[in-house]
């Protein structure tokens, strides 16, 4: 490695990582859910959890909500909560899916009256982000069609610039909003925002408050995410990632699981946009973890993913800079490659071990959260009462 471990380690001491509150609870497919032990039944005990890995990798100090999923009465009591166990509330995710109403869509849908209680649900999440402190909003629509013909595609768009303006407006100074593309899925002919260039022309309109987030699920087989990556940080237009990982479709697996290649690509051009460095100067850029735990305990493979995170990142930092630039420059070909091929083959392990002992945590972030009995005592105690998931 040459270049400095003391920066790199600063530089990973920088990088929060949130998690959301929805991997604490029961997911699945279509097919079936399974229920797991000691799952939240709440919005606090999805915090309480959050905290959990914060504690062992000290890098995920916030948590992001779903709004109707994780609605409470008192959102300042919720924030108080939070700082109690040590994390904070992070982004404010909008659900304008889950409605029957929004069968055709929600801002999109062709009737009015739909469109207006969609909005009024937008506006009410940034009523949420006041009294939470969050600053930022994520806005991800179901909306498309599924035929040809069903709708009118451009005036399914003055319908969306026409919502996001409203929103817009509402945002505080120092809020923004994060809008979220995805290529199919549930609607499977249109989605009203499928891609990342959509996104882009929607925020550019309106400032430098709206921005765009990357679910790195929510593209084609085979599309090149770091380019997209490099293109908005470029116009200072990424406001941050949904981290997961796919096999085919929006699978919501962990984070480097399928393709931890594309992942430290992806790291490397965040590093080079500066995204990585100083947040109060550089870009605003929030690293969110957008995942579900089917099958697997979900407190660890939130910790597993955030360390997955960390170790593409590290990688990304271990990048010889001017080696590269310097091959990139000479038009050397393989020497360039072979720069960037170094970085992605270095164990970071053990300098992760290391960061974790300069911060006064277990080398082991896993076994350290195995060991501390946590998971028998959630077990226990979250007996009755209705366990968290999709729509609850
Ligand atoms: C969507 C999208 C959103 C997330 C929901 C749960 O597919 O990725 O970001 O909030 O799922
Ligand atoms: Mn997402």
């Amino acid at each position: 490695m040459t270049t400095d471990t003391a920066q790199v380690k600063a530089a990973l001491r920088q990088q929060h990582i949130e998690t959301p509150s929805w991997a604490y609870g029961n997911s699945g497919t279509r097919f079936k859910v399974f229920a797991q032990r000691g799952v939240p039944r709440s919005p606090q005990e999805k915090i309480d959890d959050a905290a959990q890995v914060h504690r062992y990798t000290g890098v995920a100090p916030s948590v992001a909500l779903h709004i109707p999923w994780d609605r409470v009465d008192d959102y300042a009591a919720l924030a108080a909560y939070a700082r109690d166990r040590g994390v904070r509330l992070g982004a404010i995710n909008s659900n304008v899916f889950q409605d029957d109403d929004y069968m055709l869509g929600s801002v999109t849908h062709p009737d009015q009256a739909v469109r207006r209680k969609a909005l009024d649900h937008l506006l009410e999440c940034v009523d949420i982000m006041d009294l939470t402190g969050s600053d930022t909003l994520k806005l991800w629509f179901s909306d498309g069609t599924n035929y040809p013909g069903q709708d009118d595609i451009r005036a399914r768009q003055d319908r969306l610039a026409e919502a996001l303006a409203a929103v817009y407006e509402r945002l505080g100074d120092d809020q923004r909003f994060l809008l979220e593309y995805k290529l199919f899925e549930p609607a499977f002919y249109t989605m009203d925002v499928p891609d990342w260039g959509t996104a882009y022309a929607h925020c550019v309109k309106l400032g430098p408050k709206a921005q765009v987030v990357v679910d790195t699920g929510h593209h084609a087989p085979g599309t090149n995410i770091e380019f997209i990556v490099a293109f908005l940080l470029r116009e200072r237009k990424l406001g941050g990632f949904d981290f997961n990982s796919r096999f085919y479709a929006d699978d919501d697996l962990m984070v480097g699981a399928a393709d931890p290649f594309q992942l430290f690509r992806i790291m490397h051009e965040v590093v080079k946009g500066g995204a990585l460095s100083d947040r109060s100067s550089g870009p605003r850029v929030a690293f969110m973890l957008d995942q579900c735990h089917n099958i697997e305990p979900k407190i660890p493979a939130q910790i597993r993913s955030v360390m997955n995170v960390q170790e593409a990142t590290a990688k990304a930092l271990s990048v010889d800079a001017a080696a590269l630039r310097k091959a990139q420059d000479a038009g050397d070909v393989l020497g360039a490659n072979a720069v960037l091929m170094d970085a992605y083959n270095t164990d970071v392990r053990p300098l992760l071990a290391e960061l974790r002992a300069d911060m006064g945590l277990d080398p082991e972030p896993v076994a350290a959260y195995h060991r501390s009995g946590y998971f028998e005592k959630i077990a226990a105690e979250r007996v009755g009462g209705q366990q968290a998931g999709w729509g609850a």
